[in-house]
């Protein structure tokens, strides 16, 4: 009569690569005070591929249509120590904005303080952990032969 395990979470998230920067917003965490620098995404949907999660979460959280959507890699997270304990296999992805000029939106302000671009050598801080974990093992988002 134990309770049953919990699942992990599949997550995807997407790298939106615009020449050297890419797109990040802040975060609330579940302590209103703390936030971490996070690319957009969210779970995946029952049916759904990882590309078709990655553009639905683009849009959701930033209005922004993407393109040219091209997996990754991927982490398994794992955060049995955190307050909130949470295990996620996490899916990254890059893409373009289809519109380079259109600006992005913070549609879900209450999750987000806000989506900016940022230069790929001059990061904010924090990042938020399975992120910066990611980019510590010397990864980059952008394709080698070009400027994206
Ligand atoms: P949804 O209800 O829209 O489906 O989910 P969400 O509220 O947008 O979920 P999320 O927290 O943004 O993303 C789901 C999980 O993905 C998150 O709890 C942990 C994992 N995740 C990482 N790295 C990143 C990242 O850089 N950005 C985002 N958004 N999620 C990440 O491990
Ligand atoms: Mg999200
Ligand atoms: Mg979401």
């Amino acid at each position: 009569n134990r309770a049953p395990m919990p699942l992990p979470g599949v997550g995807v998230v997407t790298f939106v690569l615009k020449d050297k920067s890419l797109l990040l917003g802040k975060r609330h965490s579940t302590n209103a005070c703390d936030f971490a620098f996070g690319l957009p995404g969210g779970h995946l949907e029952f049916g759904e591929s990882f590309e078709e999660c990655g553009v639905r979460e683009v849009k959701e959280e930033t209005g922004l249509d993407i393109e040219n959507v091209e997996f990754l890699t991927v982490t398994n997270n794992v955060f049995l120590d955190d307050p909130k304990p949470s295990h996620y296999v996490v899916i990254f992805l890059r893409a373009v904005p289809s519109d380079s000029t259109q600006a992005p939106q913070n549609l879900e302000p209450e999750k987000c303080g806000g989506w900016e671009w940022y230069d790929w050598d001059h990061l904010p801080e924090p990042l938020f952990q399975p992120l910066k974990t990611l980019i510590q093992t010397g990864f980059s988002p952008f394709p080698t032969n070009s400027n994206v």
